[in-house]
């Protein structure tokens, strides 16, 4: 397994549109293993593929061990995700991003989906979400669409976090 390097706000390559998955081969699985040792690493709960610089429609994501250490992992990778539904209520979550280190703002999404998608040996699966499961598969979804929590946000935050960001990144090269 490899730790793969996370891109940061504003790298240009967090706006761009994912591509489907066309078989979920060796390679994919040894994509999905590289990730999820990456996402342990950082630490976080999800990661998109899209955040280690490959536009395939891509997520790992463990909701379970948040806060307890002592948890058994139970890593799940979705592979080509379609929300097929979302509840008409919403639910607001404080939402950080391994692309936007440091910074957490709230944000409102719909407090329950379902969701179809591909697992690590190419079988068609069907998942009902709520709670952090729910927040997280929809924020590393909007990864694959180029949309980060970012954009759920006033212009104002906005354009303050990523001003920050982009002066860390000079001040660090
Ligand atoms: O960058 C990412 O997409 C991962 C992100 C996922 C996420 C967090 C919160 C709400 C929605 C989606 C993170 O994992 S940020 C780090 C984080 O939440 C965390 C870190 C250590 C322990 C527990 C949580
Ligand atoms: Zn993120």
């Amino acid at each position: 397994m490899a730790l793969l390097p996370i891109y940061t706000a504003p790298d240009p390559l967090l706006k761009s549109i994912s591509k489907p998955v066309e078989e979920v081969n060796k390679d994919i699985r040894k994509l999905v293993d590289d990730m999820l040792e990456t996402m342990y690493a950082a630490p976080g709960i999800g990661l998109a593929a899209i955040q280690v610089g490959v536009q395939k429609r891509l997520l790992v994501l463990d909701v379970v061990g948040k806060g307890r250490e002592d948890a058994a992992p139970q890593p799940l990778a979705l592979i080509n995700p379609v929300i097929t539904w979302a509840s008409d209520h919403d639910a607001i979550y404080e939402e950080g991003c391994l692309s936007v280190p440091e910074h957490y703002a709230d944000v409102a999404r719909p407090a329950e989906i379902e969701v179809n998608y591909l697992d690590v040996s190419g079988s068609k699966q069907t998942l009902q979400a709520d709670g952090l499961l729910s927040t997280c598969i929809q924020h590393e979804i909007d990864h694959l669409d180029g949309i980060l929590f970012l954009d759920h946000i006033s212009a104002l935050k906005r354009n303050m976090i990523l001003r920050k960001l982009l002066k860390q990144k000079k001040l660090a090269s």
